[in-house]
């Protein structure tokens, strides 16, 4: 299956990973950027000139995710992750792109949200980042300082620097094996992952329903639903 045996194993998950969970991708058909206009909703520009629609558009996320289930793709990380854990493996670095806490509530117990997590706020104001899962608007005091106006999703937009870079590049450095599932491979810098883990000589694989855009870098690739080739590829290894 690979050139070396795995030990050290980072995996990168996307949107696509919890599609069958009922939560919708990015750039599939039908999918988010298809019906709202992201340069209206995922900059901080656009949240500074309509901070209403952005929060609006964060709050019926939120509702759905509290609604949705992890599934079988989720339970399948996680069982890998204690696996890994109780045979003292390697590392185990599950980073997603993802909002949701599926992962988590599929039984992962460490993962690393490089876009944020949609459960989470903060306040720009005097920083208090808090749960919760009840909608905000702009006029919501923020539950430390008491401040309105200041609160804004715990999540990364296009032209912020993404969250836990340095652990994940350490990790990309020292990885035999990295996995990429249900991501198109075109939001950086997550897709440049692929060949950062590649320059450290790990085998590299890609789990999706279709090539993403940087599919030719994998060293080894299956398609179809995440529910049914996740499970089976982590069977394998
Ligand atoms: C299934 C399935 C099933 C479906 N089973 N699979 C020009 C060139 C290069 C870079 C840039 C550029 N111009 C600007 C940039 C930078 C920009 C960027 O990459 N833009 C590109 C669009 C070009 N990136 C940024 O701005 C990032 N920050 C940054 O770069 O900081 C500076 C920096 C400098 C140096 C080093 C490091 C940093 C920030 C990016 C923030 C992205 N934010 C979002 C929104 C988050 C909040 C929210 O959710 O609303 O993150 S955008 C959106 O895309 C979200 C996702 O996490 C992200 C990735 O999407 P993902 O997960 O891949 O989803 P899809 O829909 O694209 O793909 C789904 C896949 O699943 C598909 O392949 C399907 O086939 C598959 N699938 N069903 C299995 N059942």
């Amino acid at each position: 299956m690979s050139a070396r045996a795995p030990g050290n194993i980072v995996m990168l998950t996307g949107a696509g990973i919890s599609a069958e969970s009922g939560l919708g991708t990015f750039r599939d058909k039908g999918g988010l950027w298809e019906t709202f206009d992201w340069q209206k909703l995922a900059t901080p520009e656009a949240f500074a000139a309509d901070p209403h629609s952005v929060h609006a558009f964060y709050n019926a996320r939120r509702e759905n995710l509290v609604a949705a289930q992890p599934n079988d793709a989720h339970r399948a990380l996680a069982a890998l992750e204690l696996l890994w854990q109780a045979e003292e493996r390697g590392d185990f670095l599950l980073v997603t792109q993802n909002i949701d806490d599926l992962h988590a509530r599929g039984g992962s117990r460490e993962v690393l949200h490089m876009h944020g997590e949609l459960l989470k706020s903060r306040c720009n104001p005097c920083g208090h980042l808090f749960e919760h899962e009840h909608a905000i608007t702009p006029d919501t005091p923020c539950p430390d300082c008491g401040q309105p106006g200041g609160l804004r999703p715990h999540v990364v937009w296009f032209g912020e620097m993404p969250l836990g870079l340095d652990t994940i590049y350490e990790a990309l450095a020292a990885c035999d094996l990295f996995v990429a599932i249900g991501t198109s491979g075109t939001v950086y810098p997550a897709a440049g992952f692929v060949a950062e883990a590649k320059a450290a000589g790990a085998w590299t694989v890609e789990l999706s329903l279709e090539p993403g855009e940087v599919s030719t870098l994998f060293d080894e690739r299956h398609y179809g639903p995440a529910t049914r080739i996740v499970p089976e590829w982590a069977g394998r290894i």
